[in-house]
């Protein structure tokens, strides 16, 4: 595996010293080459490194929690991977496997939100079973893109159900083609939570969950620097209900991944720190949850 921490990437706020010391860890992964509108997710891990840590408290006032009472060890990035999405696959599965264990969780940086594929097969091998809360503006279910492929960051989900995931929450999705459409009306595998409610009875308590947030999730008014934005998204506090529903149910979240951040699509540079601040309350939500 090759992580590597470069001279410019400063730590997200602070952590651990090292990763034998944490329970979290948060590392950069940049693959961004199957993007199908607007690339530029692998600035994601580097912007969000650099930037809000300047500007976000480590405290949050959601839940009276402190960055500083969480032991996550940030790990760098990951050596970049170009092209060819199936040799990435099997580098990211690798580098994966070598940063979790059973006490040890990753929170994956992205890049784009294929990179999630990788990181379920890994966590698969450690854990068994799980259930998969995806909160994205796309179903990322079909099985072949519009230009043939069936391996992109708008097959992602399909790709896992294929690979044996057996419950996908899905929250926030807006747009689709018919075939996914259908698949969410008709797959017994897919809840597709429509309200917070639905999200809410889709969970039972205590369940193992792998939690997956595209950054499109967001309504592109908070959050315009990604690649496919979709009007009529969610806000930061809709997300707060999210952790407090996933809170309340003492879920146990198992590992996560933050994708489709590309900060130079928003000149203001606000999407960075918005997103930065969606890293913050899910780093203390997982803490809480372990
Ligand atoms: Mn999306």
């Amino acid at each position: 595996m090759n992580i590597q921490t470069p001279e410019h990437t400063t730590f997200f706020y602070g952590g651990t010293d090292t990763i034998e010391e944490a329970d979290i860890v948060l590392a950069g992964f940049s693959y961004d080459c199957t993007a199908s509108f607007r690339a530029g997710t692998r600035f994601g891990p580097r912007e969000l490194r650099s930037y809000p840590g300047d500007g976000l408290e480590t405290f949050s006032f959601y839940f009276g929690e402190d960055l500083e009472d969480v032991a996550y060890h940030d790990a760098g990035d990951m050596e970049p991977v170009y092209g060819d999405p199936l040799p990435m696959i099997d580098i990211y599965k690798a580098a994966a496997s070598e940063l979790i264990s059973e006490n040890r969780r990753l929170i994956a940086i992205g890049g784009e939100h294929l990179i999630t594929y990788p990181f379920f097969l890994a966590t698969k091998i450690l854990h068994g079973n799980f259930t998969m809360v995806h909160l994205d503006a796309h179903a990322d279910l079909a099985i072949i893109n519009h230009v043939g492929s069936r391996v992109a960051h708008g097959t992602v989900m399909n790709l896992c159900l294929e690979a044996g995931l057996q419950k996908l929450v899905q929250y926030g999705i807006r747009s689709g083609n018919r075939q996914e459409w259908e698949m969410r009306q008709n797959d017994p595998r897919i809840i597709p939570a429509t309200s917070l409610e639905e999200f809410d009875d889709s969970l039972d308590d205590g369940e193992k969950i792998y939690l997956t947030i595209d950054v499109d999730f967001f309504d592109p008014a908070y959050v315009p620097g990604t690649g496919t934005p979709e009007a009529g998204g969610a806000s930061f506090g809709d997300y707060v209900q999210i952790l407090k529903i996933l809170r309340r149910k003492r879920v146990r979240i198992i590992g996560a991944d933050l994708v489709e951040l590309a900060p130079e699509l928003d000149s203001s540079r606000n999407s960075t720190v918005f997103v930065g601040k969606v890293l913050r309350e899910l780093l203390l939500t997982m803490h809480a949850l372990k």
